[in-house]
């Protein structure tokens, strides 16, 4: 009789993946696809969403050759794409860019979009109802690219922070931030805000602290850490670190 096949790492007496009110931690080979209307040759896999407990939703676009959007459902959202893999034709109002790995776009409120890709790309989308503020208008459509973002390492040691929709405009209502860390490096204090995080491990490995309990984080791996959380993160491994940051800010609480 042939034994069974042996099953392959973390399936069984390993796991890392974890759902709790306050916070989450999923490896990606869990986050199952799944397609959606208006969208051709694409696979969704959402990571956060309201039925989660996050104000927010994100999720991982795995475009196919040929595949895309050109007419979403109009949902009034605010929206951010961030090329993980693979180059990526966005339009937003009108206005398009073939955007590479690195290369991000802020779709306003209630602004039509696009996305198409002419080989496999990845990409990381990021959307929310916006809060507007009487008085300030909603921010106009921004592209960019994580290359052209300078790293502000001010009161960071063997750490940097890239704000790609830059940091303090009262127009903006989340910000998206890159943070880098060289091995060994940490946060000076364990964080506890009002804000919530959707992370994406763009880069390296590293220890998370989420609540009480450290996590191994390696690239790929999402956190959802709602409002409070207390939150830390030290770099291991032989190289640097890197995540993608979601975080709402500058609004108050009612
Ligand atoms: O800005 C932040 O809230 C950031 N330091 N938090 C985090 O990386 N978990
Ligand atoms: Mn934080």
């Amino acid at each position: 009789m042939t034994p069974p096949a042996i099953p392959p790492p973390g399936v069984f007496g390993h796991n890392r993946s974890l759902v709790t009110p306050h916070y989450a931690m999923m490896p990606p080979a869990g986050i199952l696809p799944s397609r959606l209307p208006g969208f051709a040759e694409t696979v969704v896999r959402f990571q956060a969403a309201p039925a989660l407990g996050a104000r927010f939703a994100q999720a991982l676009l795995e475009i196919g050759a040929g595949g895309g959007t050109t007419a979403p459902r109009d949902d009034g959202l605010e929206h951010f794409f961030y090329v993980l893999d693979g180059a990526v034709d966005v339009t937003v109002g009108g206005q398009a860019q073939r955007l590479g790995p690195g290369g991000y776009a802020f779709v306003p409120p209630g602004i039509a979009w696009g996305l198409r890709a002419e080989a496999p790309a990845q990409v990381a989308w990021v959307k929310r109802p916006y809060e507007p503020l009487p008085g300030v208008a909603p921010p106009v459509p921004r592209f960019g690219n994580r290359a052209d973002v300078p790293r502000d390492t001010t009161n960071r040691p063997g750490r940097y922070i890239q704000f790609l929709l830059g940091t303090g405009d009262l127009a903006f209502d989340f910000e998206m931030n890159l943070m880098g860390f060289e091995p060994g490096s940490h946060f000076p204090c364990i964080e506890t805000h009002i804000m919530e995080h959707g992370l994406l491990m763009v880069e390296g490995q590293g220890n998370y602290l989420l609540g009480r309990d450290w996590h191994e984080v390696w690239t790929g791996d999402f956190i959802w850490m709602g409002p409070f959380v207390p939150q830390q993160f030290y770099c291991t491994g032989w190289g640097p670190a890197a995540y993608l940051l979601y975080k709402n800010v500058n609004r108050d609480v009612t």
